[in-house]
């Protein structure tokens, strides 16, 4: 059999680099999609795709340009396209509604009509999201659970779950969209609350800093581990018939609980540190998301085995030999 090829949009990001190394390590032939002021500034912007960058073929393209994204799949003529490219963070999307909306919906539809365009029998991946669940109606949340999105972001989701249903429903592309919870891991962004939490309770036991301040400490998520869940995308464009599913643990913690975890690992007290501080709070939280992913486990077989513990503990310990100098892996270098 001829090698697959898998395209990936936001490769340069959490999922995008596990992603890259599964597929790899499963034989396909790799692309990746970056904007050109990545390519511009490798050294800070790709240090999540270092140690396999000579392994990937990368392309430039935006989510913002259709014609960009037209060219890559002219180009590419992928298998597989696993489309993770967003802006990704909550907070920014209450700063800036209209760039988050367009970026997030357009990219999605552009790239849904490029694909159909040019390759329909490729398979295509969607990044949905828990928080299209927003202020949910019913713990845990389901495949069939209604949307109550809280914020631009979840918007932008919500919108493109739909335009991927509606290319599978209308053009009959294999189009499915993963509904995932949280998922961190030691290559996570430091402006999410889980990275913020450990690189600052890693500093602190190193004596670089002395507080740290968060917003709303009561919120919940179900939080996995990035590794575990990109193994899910992967299996979605392995079945015969695309659909939809839940990927969470089923388990909620509260931001209190990662901060006390964190901290104790150090043997610190997270309360002699941690502070709240308005600018944190958000217009619109959510309070509790918890997933029920009762489909993918029975229908893709997928598992996840990483526990909470682990989980907080793998990135406190990842965090401090990034912030001791001791770089001993290529995901503990940082930007
Ligand atoms: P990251 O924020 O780590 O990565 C986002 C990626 O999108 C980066 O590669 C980024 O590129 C790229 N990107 C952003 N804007 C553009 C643009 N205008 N043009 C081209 N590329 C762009 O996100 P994650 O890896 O954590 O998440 C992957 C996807 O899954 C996202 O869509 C996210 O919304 C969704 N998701 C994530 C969850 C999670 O818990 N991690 C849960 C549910 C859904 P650059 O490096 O240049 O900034
Ligand atoms: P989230 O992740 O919004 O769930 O989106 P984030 O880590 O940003 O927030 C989780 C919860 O922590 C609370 N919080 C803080 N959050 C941040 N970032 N900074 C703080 O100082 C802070 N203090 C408290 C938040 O209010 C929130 O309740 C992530 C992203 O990966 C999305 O792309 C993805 O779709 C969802 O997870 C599922």
């Amino acid at each position: 059999m001829s090698k697959r090829t898998a395209l990936i949009t936001g490769v340069t990001g959490q999922d995008g680099s596990y992603l890259a190394e599964l597929l790899l390590e499963k034989g396909y032939s790799v692309h990746g999609m970056v904007r050109r002021v990545a390519l511009e500034d490798p050294e800070h912007r790709l240090w999540r795709i270092r140690h396999i960058l000579s392994e990937l073929e990368i392309h430039s393209a935006s989510l913002e340009s259709f014609a960009s994204m037209h060219r890559v799949l002219r180009t590419v003529r992928p298998d597989e396209c696993y489309h993770l490219a967003s802006q990704s963070f909550v907070s920014y999307s209450f700063e800036d509604e209209f760039s988050t909306l367009n970026t997030n919906i357009n990219g999605t539809h552009y790239i849904l009509a490029a694909l159909q365009d040019v390759v329909p029998t490729c398979r295509l991946y969607f990044a949905a999201s828990s928080e299209m669940f927003g202020h949910a109606e019913e713990v845990p949340q389901t495949e069939r659970t209604r949307f109550h999105p809280r914020s631009a972001y979840g918007i932008s989701k919500v919108a493109g779950y739909e335009l991927t249903r509606n290319y599978r429903e209308v053009y009959g592309l294999h189009a499915s969209s993963g509904i995932l919870f949280n998922h961190e891991s030691p290559r996570r962004g430091y402006e999410f609350v889980t990275r913020k939490i450990t690189s600052h309770a890693a500093k602190i036991k190193l004596g670089f800093c002395h507080e740290l301040p968060l917003g709303n400490l009561d919120a919940k998520r179900d939080w996995g581990h990035a590794a575990e869940y990109v193994k899910a995308m992967w299996l979605m464009l392995q079945q015969s018939e695309p659909g939809d599913y839940v990927v969470a643990t089923g388990q909620s913690h509260s931001v209190r609980e990662f901060a006390d975890l964190a901290f104790s690992h150090l043997g610190l007290d997270y309360r002699q540190y941690v502070r709240t501080e308005p600018k944190f709070f958000r217009p619109a939280e959510v309070e509790l998301l918890q997933g029920n992913s009762s489909r993918a486990r029975r229908i893709l077989g997928w598992t996840n085995n990483c526990t909470f513990e682990q989980l907080v503990r793998e990135m406190v310990d990842e965090d401090m030999r990034i912030q001791s100098g001791l770089q001993q892996r290529p995901s503990a270098s940082v930007p």
